[in-house]
């Protein structure tokens, strides 16, 4: 039996974080695109059943055209079985209400189901916040058979709590919740993973998303992370210390950005502590980023490098504005703010 587990969709995700309200909407389409690319490759590859470990939608009240986007998918392909359970995000209850629910999805409950597929069987619930109360007392699975257990939570003791799930027979736990690629042992029988999102939405999704196919013959397990992403997101940390030339911060910007792929979104990071004569161009740059990429922005956490003992005996005007900064109550951020728009400014650079 071959198996694909995702989870963490977040379709009708609103996506206006990071994003303009243009590229929001892009970016929510090809969320919806990547799914349906995921359920292409399944019938291309003979994928028997996707699970979908919960938070398949951003939220419980889903738009129309969502809802009928994801039936029809489903639909569409009745050879593959759609193993849904909602995650802490999403409610799955509107599918059964629905009319005509289509037969290949299902959908679980607050209690345990199992779905038996010859020698596999696959055990699953619905998010609950109450779910440690009950959940471990009640699941019992067949020793002989291959244990798939799909849930939705976090790794802690209210959530997901894997010493409770440990010599309960599981072979594999389908997690969905974290949205970055993860796995581990339960005990000496099981191990769980989280298979990520399969697009990252800002840049807090960094790195290669996509979902984890798995294949069972007698038994034997072999799982492996297909990155599927349309877009991946870098964030890029360039240490901008010991340099008074924007040009060479420029060319190691540069170097580090030439490999990725212009349909990706870029965040470059400064960090370090550079040199007060330096005169950055940030707004310049991410001009040209967003010219080179499909999104970017930069997260300036660098620090003007500045030793009080320089300044003790400058009686320039820069020297007594320094000392009055440092002697001031700010705090170190804000120094370091007003010292960086203060030095601009009797440099009469723009701010
Ligand atoms: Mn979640």
């Amino acid at each position: 039996m071959r198996i694909i587990h995702t989870a963490d969709l977040h379709l009708d995700s609103r996506l206006k974080t990071n994003l303009d309200s243009i590229k929001a909407k892009e970016r929510k389409k090809e969320l919806q695109e990547t799914f349906l690319r995921m359920v292409k490759y399944a019938n291309d590859n003979d994928v028997n059943a996707i699970i979908i470990a919960g938070d398949m939608f951003d939220r419980p009240k889903i738009a129309i055209k969502t809802k009928e986007f994801v039936i029809n998918t489903i639909k569409e392909y009745p050879q593959i079985d759609f193993i849904y359970i909602s995650g802490n995000h999403d409610e799955n209850s509107f599918i059964d209400t629905l009319i005509e629910k289509p037969k290949n999805l299902i959908t679980f409950s607050d209690s345990w189901k199992t779905l038996n597929y010859d020698d596999i069987d696959i055990t699953a619930i619905n998010y609950d916040l109450k779910m440690n109360k009950y959940i471990y007392d009640t699941l019992f699975l067949n020793e002989n058979k291959f244990n798939i257990v799909c849930l939705h939570g976090q790794l802690t003791k209210d959530e997901v709590d894997i010493n409770r799930l440990k010599g309960k027979n599981i072979d594999y736990l389908a997690l969905g919740h974290i949205h970055k690629y993860q796995k581990g042992t339960i005990d000496d029988r099981g191990i769980y993973i989280y298979p990520g999102c399969p697009e990252g939405r800002g840049f807090d999704e960094i790195g290669d998303k996509g979902f984890v196919l798995l294949d069972i013959n007698n038994k034997k397990l072999e799982s492996r992370f297909i990155k599927f992403a349309k877009r991946t997101i870098h964030e890029i940390t360039v240490d901008i210390s010991g340099t008074d030339s924007w040009n060479e911060i420029k060319r190691n910007v540069n170097l580090k950005i030439n490999s990725i792929s212009s349909d990706d979104m870029v965040r470059i990071k400064f960090v370090g502590n550079y040199d007060i004569q330096l005169i950055k161009q940030n707004e310049i740059l991410l001009d040209s980023l967003n010219d080179q990429f499909y999104f970017a922005s930069i997260l300036d956490a660098s620090k003007i490098a500045i030793n009080p003992k320089d300044y003790e005996n400058d009686i320039s005007l820069k020297g007594e504005f320094i000392r009055g900064v440092l002697k001031s109550d700010l705090s170190d951020d804000e120094k370091n703010k007003v010292i960086e728009y203060g030095i601009k400014a009797l440099m009469k650079e723009e701010i």
